[in-house]
């Protein structure tokens, strides 16, 4: 990880944009250990964002920036929907796709980079709505799945429609009532985590994004073994405060609530055989960096 791809010529370092020329001069890009814990003191991570008050998926967004493993070396793909209000104010590649296509993109994109930079590994990271995951692009994400595409999918389940004003989602809940959903959703929440398993996904997980430290874990887990061995699956809950009549506070126990164990958010993880290996090889490279990291600070203050 590090700056070297945002290096501003200085011959025109006057004439770039303010916050480009922050991100050059403050982004966690080039830090050794960069996490969730830079959320809030790092510009880069979202100052500001255009979502509702108190919205879930604001944070989540922060979360999952300050985790890739190579923010530098990423592009994420995004859909239409509340989090494509988001991308505008986000310091990776990002390019937005037409509502549903988001994983046929990230294909082709990831396919080209492999192509185009074979000596750097280029991460691809989807980021959509359960409307676009589910309904609207189910063919383009199972597709990507059975063909084993290197990129990894996150899903922000709010479990509806929350940017058209509330219709219903195969992700909805049984017997849910939205605004545009008036009877009542009538069959049980498409179980898409299982089926990602089922496609071809080498990691697979279902959880709320009420632990930072969690969503760092898991996003980067995702994204390594999505990097070395094939497809990964995030489904995250981000509740729609808003159509569930929730104040901008609540958010927090709302996904609390819905993590016990036996309801719809419990943890749910799985690895395939090869990507446990790897996860494993992963965890042990970091401890070992952090013990790297400690014993440099304890040898600095001698
Ligand atoms: C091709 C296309 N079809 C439909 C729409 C209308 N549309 C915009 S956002 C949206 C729903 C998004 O729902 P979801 O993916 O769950 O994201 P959320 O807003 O809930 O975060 C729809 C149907 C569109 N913009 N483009
Ligand atoms: S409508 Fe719902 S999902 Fe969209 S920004 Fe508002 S609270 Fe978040
Ligand atoms: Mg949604």
């Amino acid at each position: 990880m590090s700056k070297e791809r945002i290096k501003i010529a200085p011959e025109f370092r006057d004439i770039m944009p303010p916050e480009y020329r922050d991100l050059v001069d403050d982004a966690t890009w080039g830090k050794e250990g960069r996490g969730w814990k830079d959320v809030g003191t790092s510009k880069e991570l979202i100052e500001e964002h255009s979502l509702c008050a108190g919205c879930p998926e604001s944070m989540a967004f922060r979360y999952i920036l300050s985790s890739l493993p190579s923010p530098e070396d990423t592009v994420m793909v995004g859909s239409t929907g509340c989090t494509s209000l988001v991308f505008p104010h986000v310091a990776v590649h990002n390019i937005h796709s037409l509502f549903g296509n988001q994983n046929a993109i990230a294909s082709g994109l990831k396919r080209s980079l492999a192509a185009r930079f074979p000596d750097q590994g280029k991460d691809v990271v989807v980021l959509a709505g359960d409307g676009a995951t589910v309904d609207i692009g189910l063919d383009s994400t199972l597709q990507s799945w059975f063909r084993q595409e290197k990129f990894t999918t996150i899903c922000f389940d709010n479990e509806l429609y929350a940017n058209t004003g509330g219709q219903e989602s195969g992700l909805m809940q049984k017997g849910f009532v939205a605004k545009m959903a008036p009877i009542g959703k009538q069959f049980e929440k498409v179980r898409l985590p299982e089926i990602a398993r089922e496609s071809g996904c080498h990691y697979v997980v279902n959880c709320t994004v009420s632990k930072p430290s969690l969503v760092e874990k898991v996003v980067r887990n995702a994204v390594l073994v999505a990097r070395e061995l094939g497809p990964t699956y995030l489904q995250m809950y981000t509740p729609c405060i808003l159509e569930i009549g929730k104040q901008s506070m609540e958010g927090l126990q709302e996904m609390r609530d819905s993590e016990k164990p036996g309801l719809r958010f419990a943890y749910k993880e799985y690895a395939s055989p090869e990507a446990k290996e790897l996860i494993a090889e992963i965890a042990i490279k970091e401890k070992e960096r952090k013990a790297a990291a400690k014993a440099a600070l304890a040898q600095s203050s001698v």
